[in-house]
């Protein structure tokens, strides 16, 4: 009998402490977007000011291009870890736009927000990497996972009239590095953005779907057009389709401290039963 109560209450104790963890697990999937991913360029018509290499401002409106999708904000990539750009100054022909401002690789950071399509560039929020530059991004907030099929997992948004080529990295550390392919197929003379679909690499790399990736590194390839100041892929955005929520370490800490106080009151409770009866 006394073995069947201090059983019981183990039970107790790890069942709470179960039920909590596991509500934190569930916590950690609930970022997973599945099956529904859908992405657009659509036009907005703005007035900007644009000013001409003699200096002179002229006020225009005119059609501005933008990424719209349905990813959820957290999917995007929070923080650059390394950029070098190979944008040659020298090769600017065109003035009406300086080379500043795509030269912040904070802006590939977050929700895509750039728009383009004219000669304005106010409304620009987008990185240019030259020949051969390189970004290195983190999801600090959210994981890269497989989807356990072909679907799309990871998707670049690049600006400008053709969508540019980069080849893309993906590694779990930030030091060891797995090729995951293009953003857009080698052999697409229209050169369209697709999904990077990880799991077709999974059996070479020896992962599954439970694998998380918070680094993703983008190296433009090469084959872009360059006569710009701000030549190459230019970057707005990086996204996780498939993704998973990644709580802040304290906070994961202190759901498990909550569990194991919770558990212990448990314990405390059932033992005054016991007395009581
Ligand atoms: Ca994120
Ligand atoms: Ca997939
Ligand atoms: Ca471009
Ligand atoms: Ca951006």
């Amino acid at each position: 009998m006394k073995m069947t109560k201090t059983f019981s209450r183990m039970c107790v104790v790890v069942a709470g402490v179960a039920t909590l963890f596991m509500g934190a697990m569930e916590a950690v999937q609930a970022g997973t977007l599945t099956g529904s991913f859908e992405t657009d360029i659509k036009t907005v018509s703005r007035t900007g000011i644009l000013t001409k290499q003699n200096g002179s401002n002229q006020t225009i409106t005119a059609d501005f291009k933008y990424h719209d999708s349905n990813l959820s904000d957290i999917s995007f990539a929070d923080e650059v870890i390394k950029f070098t750009s190979k944008v040659n100054k020298e090769d600017v022909k065109s003035k009406e736009a300086t080379f500043e401002i795509f030269n912040d690789p904070t802006t590939a950071l977050g929700r895509h927000n750039s728009e383009w399509g004219n000669e304005i560039a106010d409304f620009r929020d987008d990185v240019s990497l030259g020949r051969g530059g390189e970004l290195v991004l983190k999801f600090t907030d959210n994981a890269l996972v497989g989807s356990n099929d072909s679907k799309a997992d990871l998707w670049i948004f690049e600006v400008g009239g053709i969508d540019e080529r980069v080849d893309v990295s993906i590694s779990k550390d930030g030091e060891t590095w797995y090729d995951v392919g293009k953003n857009v197929d080698k052999d697409d003379e229209v050169q369209k953005s697709k999904g990077i679909d990880i799991d077709q690499y999974f059996d070479e790399y020896g992962f599954t779907s439970a694998d998380r990736f918070s680094y993703v590194k983008l190296v433009d390839d090469g084959s872009n057009t360059y006569e710009q100041g701000w030549s190459g892929a230019d970057i707005d955005a990086v996204a996780a389709i498939s993704t998973v929520e990644v709580p802040e370490p304290t906070s994961l800490l202190g759901v498990l401290v909550i569990g194991m106080v919770g558990g212990s009151s448990l314990l405390k409770r059932k033992v005054q039963q016991d007395t009581i009866s």
